[in-house]
């Protein structure tokens, strides 16, 4: 913008030679684990690792789940992100794509890697980004207090197997390998109770370019004491220390003699790595194995050009080009118009807005959309990530955004419904991310290549607790493009989440319109990155907007903790409500401030009436269409049309309150009262009418059809007729 580069930042923070960071500076908050949890000796080494290494405290974060060990980041003084149990992966590939110049690290349980964020963690050893994963084996839910985890020995009791578990463990160490020689790039296991070793290998897992993935035996004296007792007490018979042959680590005459069991291992060599690790009476210690060769998915994805606005103006004006016909447009005569339908509008508008990383997951009838940029986006710096799956998409843009931008995730209604967790955790810490929905028809699978309006009440509400987010339903390509760029904007600005509800007619439909210009304003201003001023606090909210400023990782002063636990001002966990009611208020505050800029939608027909017709998103045209020609034949008949749907424009009342009837139009199902079983009281409506009737009191209709095919000018005209005569 105004000739700077957009990614300018990167290159005005302090010279790293220049700054010398003391041990101390990498402790924050004093930790609340149990007296000799083996989390404090991990916390201990990756002190000293940031310390020896001398890593910018700003420059390194720690992404986490949700565990005893996940609360890691909150103990270290650099950037952390404390999310969701089982997600720390995606969202930690979001911020190492999108920033390869931190440092990255997860902290991740038993329980959070191996059983609700497997699926992450095999993907996460396939990408090979460059992080370093430390796994906290207790062999127990210790958060939880005390349930079976995927790493549980046969017998042990917990109060979800008070007899003793069942099932053999899962070998973590086998799993990593078992994915393959030219996919696990760098496995070691160690554990807690040797910190010289733990250290060294920590360091050497930092020191290797990929994805490190290091398992601590980590002592659980609260729920799991007996389990490495005997380990713990025996070394010389339970311990196998890997002597590396490349002496990367120094093994102590000290460590040898405590050990007695050493072997000469060739990290390298995958057969005895996988070998020593599926031995049951010694636990391995050291590196197990190490591929420098493979290639990292980060590195692969490295933009080859920098997303400047220049660049996405000339990419842009030739794909306006591209999709004009050079013959005049009846339309408009003598404006070459341009045709495009919702799909390409949604990757068009994704360009145009200066989002830098789009992740989705495959899903129709989203799929076009994702095609399309999958072509376009790498040649304005774009990055395309297909996650394994929708909730990771969600999290690796959320990641990507935390990190300094507002990335999108495309997805549709069963993709939409796995990530609301992740939604409400956008919420929750105030990340901005579009997140563009393209409604199919319900429920479940449903049927995949039709529309429906189906989804606009789980855009509102769908989300664990109070999660006010953003929710715009544009009627047309054009307005779709629109709603993407000011998308964009509001997500930054206001710090959350906003949703885009388009559907399958849209993304099908062909609109014509008069060829777009691009123009330097839709690319969204860059991030402030200067220095966080003294004291200012995380969530630093004016008391009369909820908003505040957002700080990203690499602003000096700004280092914090985000939680996705209810937290202060400071992003300190509360453990009392008044401050979660506190933090509730000023979220939904926001959602107040943005409604005092919308306009009051504007009513086609009169003012009032006998029936007012209210339509959102694709309907507006056919709709608007058959209520003209339904006034022309005599009828009083008004129509509106909602595109904010949360929050819901001013004057909405006042509109609804002067007209004998109000019904609403849409895609969806609801009850008929000509069933026999259904009356009033029963009623389940289309998913606009729930919304008018319980915010406005009024008694609002609900005419839906899960068949958008019926949603024709002519038919509705005629549902209008039929139902006036009534
Ligand atoms: C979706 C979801 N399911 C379950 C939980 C409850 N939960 C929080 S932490 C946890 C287990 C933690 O165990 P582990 O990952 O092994 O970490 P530890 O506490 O032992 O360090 C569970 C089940 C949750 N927060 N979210
Ligand atoms: S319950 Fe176990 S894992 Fe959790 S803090 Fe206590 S000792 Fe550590």
């Amino acid at each position: 913008m105004f000739g700077l580069e957009r990614n300018l930042f990167f290159r005005v923070q302090p010279d790293p030679e220049s700054e010398y960071y003391e041990l101390g500076e990498y402790s924050s908050n004093i930790p609340r684990w149990c007296p000799g949890c083996g989390d404090f000796g991990i916390l201990t080494a990756i002190q000293k690792l940031c310390h020896e290494e001398q890593l910018p405290p700003e420059k390194t974060v720690f992404a986490s789940g949700i565990g005893c060990s996940s609360r890691f980041p909150h103990y270290m003084k650099t950037y952390g992100f404390h999310g969701l149990h089982g997600r720390a992966f995606p969202v930690a590939e979001g911020i190492k794509v999108h920033r390869p110049d931190l440092h990255v690290f997860v902290n991740t349980g038993d329980g959070d890697c191996c059983s609700i964020g497997a699926m992450h963690w095999i993907h996460a050893i396939r990408y090979n980004i460059d992080m370093v994963a430390i796994l906290h084996d207790n062999n127990i839910y210790g958060l939880t207090k005390a349930q079976t985890s995927p790493t549980s020995p046969v017998g042990l009791k917990s109060n979800t197997n008070p007899r003793g578990g069942v099932l053999n463990p899962l070998n973590p160490m086998c799993a990593t390998m078992g994915l393959g020689k030219d996919t696990a790039s760098f496995v070691a296991q160690v554990v807690d109770w040797m910190p010289d070793l733990l250290y060294q290998v920590i360091r050497e897992a930092y020191r290797h370019k990929g994805f490190s993935f290091v398992r601590v035996m980590q002592r659980c004296p609260k729920y799991t004491a007996g389990v490495f007792a005997s380990a713990l007490a025996h070394p010389e018979k339970e311990v196998l220390l890997l002597e590396d042959v490349y002496g990367r680590i120094k093994i102590s005459d000290s460590m040898k003699k405590m050990v007695k069991n050493v072997l000469k291992h060739d990290f390298r060599d995958i057969h005895t790595a996988r070998e020593v690790s599926t031995c049951s009476e010694r636990y391995p210690v050291g590196i197990l194995y190490c591929n420098e060769n493979i290639q990292s998915y980060g590195e692969l994805k490295r933009p080859k050009v920098k997303n400047t606005p220049a660049r996405i103006r000339s990419v842009m004006e030739k794909e306006f080009d591209k999709v004009t016909k050079k013959k005049r447009g009846k339309a408009a005569p003598g404006a070459p118009q341009m045709t495009i339908n919702g799909n390409t509008a949604v990757g068009m508008g994704i360009i145009s807005s200066g989002m830098e990383i789009c992740s989705f997951h495959p899903i129709d009838p989203a799929i076009p959309a994702m095609s399309y940029l999958s072509e376009v986006f790498e040649t304005v710096g774009g990055i395309m990530h297909q996650a394994e799956d929708p909730i990771a998409a969600l999290g690796f843009a959320i990641g990507a955004s935390y990190s300094g931008t507002c990335a999108v995730t495309i997805t549709s209604g069963p993709g939409f419904a796995l990530m609301t967790e992740f939604l409400a955790l956008a919420c929750m810490t105030e990340i901005p991310v579009v997140i563009v929905n393209v409604q199919r028809s319900g429920p479940s699978s449903g049927l995949n290549t039709k529309a429906e309006q189906g989804d606009l009440l789980t855009a509102v509400f769908g989300a664990p607790g109070d999660a006010p987010k953003i929710v715009i339903a544009p009627s047309s390509p054009k307005e779709l493009f629109f709603s993407i760029i000011t998308s964009r904007k509001l997500a930054e600005e206001f710090r959350m989440p906003v949703i885009i509800l388009s559907d399958a007619n849209l993304a099908k439909k062909r609109e014509a319109f008069d060829r777009l210009e691009f123009k330097d304003e839709w690319v969204a201003s860059p991030i402030d990155q200067t220095p966080v001023p003294e004291k200012t606090k995380p969530y630093d909210w004016d008391p009369k907007t909820g908003l505040s400023k957002r700080f990203i990782p690499g602003q000096p002063n700004g280092m914090h903790a985000l939680t996705g636990l209810a937290h202060s001002r400071n992003s300190k966990v509360a453990y009392e409500s008044g401050t979660n009611q506190d933090a509730c208020n000023h979220r939904s505050l926001k959602l107040a401030t943005l409604r005092k800029t919308l306009k009051t939608p504007t009513v086609l027909g009169d003012p009032g009436g006998d029936l007012l017709l209210v339509t959102w998103g694709s309907l507006k045209n056919e709709a608007q269409t058959a209520v003209m020609s339904a006034r022309k034949a005599g009828i009083k008949v008004s129509s509106l049309h909602l595109t904010y749907l949360n929050p819901l424009p001013p004057g909405l009342k006042s509109i609804l309150k002067n007209f004998k009837k109000v019904a609403t139009l849409e895609i969806n199902y609801s009850d008929s009262l000509d069933d026999e079983l259904i009356n009033e009281g029963n009623r389940r409506y289309g998913d606009l009418a729930w919304l008018l009737r319980a915010k406005y009191l009024v008694d609002v209709d609900s005419w839906t059809s899960t068949d958008a095919a019926i949603f024709k000018a002519k038919s509705i005209e005629k549902m209008i007729r039929d139902r006036m005569k009534k």
